[in-house]
Formats: structure tokens, sequence, C-alpha cells
């Protein structure tokens, strides 16, 4: 089912409705917003030279570091006045990035996540129960009012009370569960310690994002709730929830709502747009119709590719890739690139350990030290010495063979890691600092 007749626009007409929209932003932040002012000046440019979507790459980049600078309001196109609604996202010092939506720029994010949980395959009558907290964060209220305009019941939840998420589930016959993958993963073993078999349950869909994880780890969420796991990727810079979402096709990737988003994929060391399909970068976003908090290439250090190939259901926007990880949660160890998606992907696919796990690392005297916590599955539980240091090596032999880096692996006791009911924080960077 297609919510909008726009994400099947022609593509040509679509890129005539991308520049008409783009010329207009453009002169937008340069009339309304001295930042954007000072940097399209510094770089030479103005947007009347704007003639084609290329042309956008003349214009500089927009970073979270900028944001930083102009906390809390400085990169408002509007005035505060017009302003009904104030979220914010962690910032890279004790500041957050704040961001600003106006009443229309409230009905497009509803419209978008609509988009974005119809493709999923939520409908009308669906109970959706919303584990986000809400908040400063773009997940609850972004999620709530979209869910509520496709004519889901929306069960409010919010984030944690697990054991009452579970009895909610039950009591109202929740079929959709939104929340992070972690949790999703989390809530299960919850259920499953209540003596509550998650697959017993409604629930049949999951609507997950605002963190990166991997296949294995959908495979292991679809197993143990026996539902179907969509993943959804959005930013609160850019608006947050409903950028991008899967379609009922499976693997087809996220649709990116490109009326409303320009993407583009480019190298993060060098800056240059990476033009051949399928190329893997950094994601960069122009937004085409947002009022309050206009952003202009933004840099979301996430990595992806897109795949521009059309879609079996019908739309004609271009999908982006699992994110793999962002340019700045990359760990170099020893020289070595390391993603902790990579690290996930190997340990979930062992079948004695479970879900949770951290990574360590650390430096000891001029060398990186990665290790590598993750729980023993309760069943697979021993204090058998022997067997648990065969263990440890031979999930540090795996690990090895992705990372080409030798790991220290620590076997925990179940239930002993740290839980989270929002974004999981799983790597701890001792070398900082
Ligand atoms: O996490 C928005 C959101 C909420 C999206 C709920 C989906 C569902 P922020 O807190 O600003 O916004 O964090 C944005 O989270 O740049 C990515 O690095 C990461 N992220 C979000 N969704 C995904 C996803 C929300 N599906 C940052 N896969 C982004 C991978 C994701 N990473």
């Amino acid at each position: 089912m297609i919510w909008n007749h726009e994400e099947c626009l022609p593509r040509e007409k679509l890129a005539t409705v991308q520049l008409e929209r783009l010329q207009a932003t453009l002169h937008r932040v340069y009339e309304r917003v001295p930042f954007y002012r000072r940097s399209f000046d510094e770089a030479g440019v103005h947007p009347r030279e704007l003639k084609t979507l290329a042309d956008l790459r003349r214009f500089p980049f927009t970073t979270k570091a900028d944001l930083r600078d102009n906390y809390p309001f400085g990169l408002f196109a509007v005035d505060r006045k017009e302003v009904v609604r104030l979220h914010a996202s962690s910032g890279t010092t004790g500041k957050p990035i704040v961001v600003g939506y106006t009443r229309r720029d409230l009905e497009t994010w509803t419209e978008l996540v609509a988009r974005m949980v119809t493709q999923a395959g939520v409908r009308a009558g669906d109970v959706a129960q919303i584990a986000f907290s809400y908040g400063l964060f773009t997940g609850g209220f972004g999620l709530h009012y979209g869910l509520e305009r496709v004519g889901a019941t929306v069960v409010p939840a919010g984030g944690g009370n697990s054991e009452k998420q579970i009895m909610l589930m039950q009591d109202f016959g929740t079929t959709a569960l939104v929340s992070t993958p972690s949790y999703a993963l989390y809530l299960a073993e919850v259920a499953e310690a209540m003596g509550v078999d998650p697959r017993s349950l409604t629930v049949r869909l999951g609507l997950f994002g605002g963190e990166p994880w991997t296949e294995e780890m959908r495979a292991e969420i679809e197993r143990r709730w026996n539902m179907r796991a969509t993943d959804n990727y959005g930013l609160s810079e850019v608006m947050g929830p409903g950028v991008a979402g899967e379609c009922e096709v499976r693997g087809a990737g996220q649709h990116i709502s490109e009326d409303h988003f320009l993407v583009e994929v480019i190298d993060p060391e060098s800056g240059e747009v990476l033009e051949e399909p399928g190329a893997k970068g950094e994601l960069v976003f122009t937004s085409l119709t947002k009022e309050a908090f206009p952003v202009v290439r933004y840099r979301t250090r996430d990595i992806s590719s897109l795949v521009h190939e059309p879609c079996a259901c019908g739309r004609t926007t271009v999908r982006m890739a699992k994110v793999t990880g962002r340019t700045d949660d990359m760990l170099i160890i020893r020289g070595v690139n390391v993603f902790p998606s990579q690290i996930e992907s190997v340990l979930i696919q062992i079948p004695e350990l479970g879900p949770h796990y951290q990574i360590i690392v650390d430096r000891k005297g001029y060398l990186d030290e990665l290790e590598v916590v993750v729980e023993l599955l309760p069943d697979c539980f021993t204090d058998e010495y022997a067997k648990l240091e065969e263990l440890e090596k031979k999930v540090a032999h795996r690990l090895q063979g992705v990372l080409s880096l030798n790991a220290k692996v620590t076997l925990a006791s179940p239930n002993s890691l740290e839980r989270f009911q929002g974004k999981a924080k799983r790597v701890i960077d001792r070398r900082k600092g």
C-alpha cells in the first residue's frame, strides 16, 4: 500500500519538484540565517547560481560543529515565535543540538512518518506500542503522530518499564512494536524471564530505528518474536524518524523521501560526491521543505550507499542500504578500521552467546587493545574453566577472521552487562582523554 502518490512520481517530475524546492530553500537560508549567508559568501556562491541539482555541489557543507556553534536557535530560519516544537539530540560537547519545527513542519513530519509506517506494513486498526522515549529525542513524538494519522491505535508506552511493556502487549493486543532494535531484543528477554513466550504474543511487526543494527540481529529479533522486523532511518538534524524506511519488499533497502530531502553520498575524506551507483560513503542531506530548521548539505557521518534501480513496490525514490556505521564511531585499532557492527555480526552467529556485549578499547603502552565482553546464554553457562576458555578462543578466532585484529574475549555471566532502554552504548574507548 502506498500512502501518497508523490512516492511514485516519475523521476523527471521528481527532479523538477526537487529543483524548485531546492532553489527556494537556498534563497530562504541565505536571506534568513546569517550563518548560511556567511558560509555561502565565503565559498563564493549565491543561491541564484543554482540552475541544476548538480550545482548544489558548489555549496558548502554543514556539520554538527556548525550546529553546536549556533546553539541554541542560531540556525532557525523563522522567528522563534513561529516555532511550536523543539527537539534535541546529543552534540559532540556538553550542549545538545537543538532543532525546531513550525506548525507546517510538524504537518510534513506527520505525513512523512505516515508514509514510512505504511510502507513498513502498518495499517489502520493496528495496535502500535511506542517504546521510544517521549521527550527531546525525536523517536517518541516523531512516530506518534504519523501512526495516529494512518489510523493505528497508538499506545504511547514510552521508554523503559519493560515488564509493563510486556503486560501492555498482552492486555492491549499490540500488533506493532516501535523501538530501537536493541530494546526489542531486551524486551524478548524480559518477556521470557516473566514466563511469557514473545512468540505467543500478537506482535507481528517491528519498526526499528535510531541505531545501527545488522541483518543477523534482524534475524534474531524475528526469530525470538516471530515478527517481521523493519528498519527505518532518520536523524534530528534532518527531521527525526521518517527520512527513510523499508517497504514490504524484503532486502530492498530504505526508500528516502526525496521530494523532501535531497541526498548525496560523499567520500568522507575528500568531500567529493561519489557518482558510481552503489558507492559506499557518507550520506549528506539537504532539506527541501523545512521552514524552521532547514539544513543545506548536512554531513550525517552515517555510512551507507544508494540503490537506484526501480523497486518492485512501485515507489520511484532511491533507497539507502542499511547504515553500516558512522565515520565518527569507526574505531581505529592498531591502524585497523573497526565498526562495532562488524563485531556484533560475529557474536550473534555464535549460538552460545547472548545479544548483549561491550567493546572496550584501551591503550597499553603504545599498543591499542581491543576487548570484547559478551554474555553467555543462560543455557550455556558453566563453571568449567576449560570449556569457557575454548569458547573464548573460538570467538577470538572468528573476530580475527573478520577484523584482522586480535581481540581479547571475555565471557560474562548471563544478565551481568548493563541493559539500555534507549540507544545501546556498547563502545568504551579508554584511549580518549
Ligand atoms: O535516532 C531518529 C530516529 C528515531 C530514527 C527513531 C529512527 C527511529 P538522532 O537521535 O538524532 O535521531 O540520531 C540520529 O542515529 O545519524 C544514525 O547514526 C543513527 N540512526 C538512526 N536510525 C538509524 C538506523 C534518531 N535505522 C543518528 N540505522 C543517525 C542506523 C541509525 N543508524
